[in-house]
């Protein structure tokens, strides 16, 4: 039977541990949280989980540590605790870490574990929110080592019951973190315009009474829906540096369209700010002569 410690036991730790116990073949799962008492810990405790309280003792007990914590800082500084104990705790173990963070902090922390003497340090993240977890929508993104030491050590089976894998085949050990800040971007740029379109309706409709809702539900979100699949269009414009090719709808037309919601924005006194950069970028582009190319034009100024 595998042999898992998950080191982190909040929103995210707790829906991979208590999916992992509910699983075909569960693992032996050992549980480690700072906050011991957390509402989330006793749950998984009553699914079968032992929880340990010592840091120490949890590393011990499991061949596999399931690290997912807030960020990286802090995953130093539960690594510090450890420094006057075992300096063999960490040797031979596998890490497989899903906290949020960046490529380079991905890559110093498998340096760091390196030394400590892990066996294998895989990096990446969960791909969905915590209610999703171990859903047909779920899916995973890891890097580091390689993809047939990824296997072997069975990784991919332990993370199966999570979430569909995708091995993220680089030597970099930072690719898939990679992977996740760009999709996230996509999502928080996604958000900021969601944001100040909410705003409009607000303004609107009269404010806190009145609801954005209908209007999001009924126009904002099927049109965001059909326009998706065009974010893969624009990578390939990108990548191929096609800068004019205009996909049917020019840069010229969608600066003019952006310049108007900045302007409802002034008319309706809504903060249009997380726009404004995007305009910007648009009329630099059209100035420099791109405006009957495509949108994908203002990526040139961001790298
Ligand atoms: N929740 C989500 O929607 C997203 C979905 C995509 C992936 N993220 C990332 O997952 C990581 C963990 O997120 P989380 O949702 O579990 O976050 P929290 O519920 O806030 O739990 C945080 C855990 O981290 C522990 N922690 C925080 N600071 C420290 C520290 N200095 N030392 C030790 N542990 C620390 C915290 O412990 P405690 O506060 O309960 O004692 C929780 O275990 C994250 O990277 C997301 O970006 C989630």
């Amino acid at each position: 039977m595998a042999t898992v410690t998950s080191i982190g036991i909040g929103n995210m730790g707790a829906a991979l541990a208590s999916t992992l116990l509910k699983s075909a073949t569960p693992p032996k799962l050992t549980i480690w949280n700072r906050t011991a008492d957390r509402p989330q810990v006793k749950a998984l405790v009553t699914e079968g989980a032992t929880l340990e309280p010592s840091l120490a003792t949890a590393i011990a007990r499991s061949d596999t540590l399931l690290i997912c914590l807030l960020d990286y800082p802090s995953i130093t500084s539960i690594l510090q605790t450890l420094q006057d104990g075992d300096p063999q705790l960490l040797a031979g173990k596998t890490i497989i870490n899903v906290t949020n963070g960046t490529p380079a902090q991905a890559r110093a922390m498998e340096s760091h574990f390196k030394t400590l003497g892990a066996k294998a340090y895989f990096d990446g993240a969960i791909m969905v929110t915590p209610q999703l977890v171990g859903t047909p929508a779920a899916f995973v993104v890891l890097s580091g080592e390689n993809e047939a030491l990824f296997r072997s050590l069975g990784a991919d089976m332990l993370l199966k019951p999570i979430g569909a894998v995708q091995y993220i085949s680089s030597p970099d050990a930072g690719a898939a973190s990679l992977y996740d800040v760009a999709a996230l971007a996509g999502m928080y740029g996604m958000f900021m315009g969601a944001f100040t379109g909410i705003a409009l309706l607000k303004k609107q409709r009269g404010g806190a009474g009145q609801e954005a809702k209908p209007a999001v539900d009924g126009v904002m979100v099927p049109m965001l829906n059909a326009l998706v699949p065009y974010v893969s269009l624009l990578a390939e414009r990108v990548d191929g540096e096609k800068w004019m090719d205009d996909l049917g709808n020019p840069l010229a037309m969608q600066a003019v369209g952006v310049k108007n919601i900045l302007q409802a924005c002034r008319e309706e006194g809504v903060d249009g700010t997380g726009l404004e950069f995007l305009a910007k970028l648009m009329e630099k582009a059209v100035a420099e002569g791109f405006g009957e190319g495509g949108v994908a034009a203002i990526a040139k100024y961001l790298f």
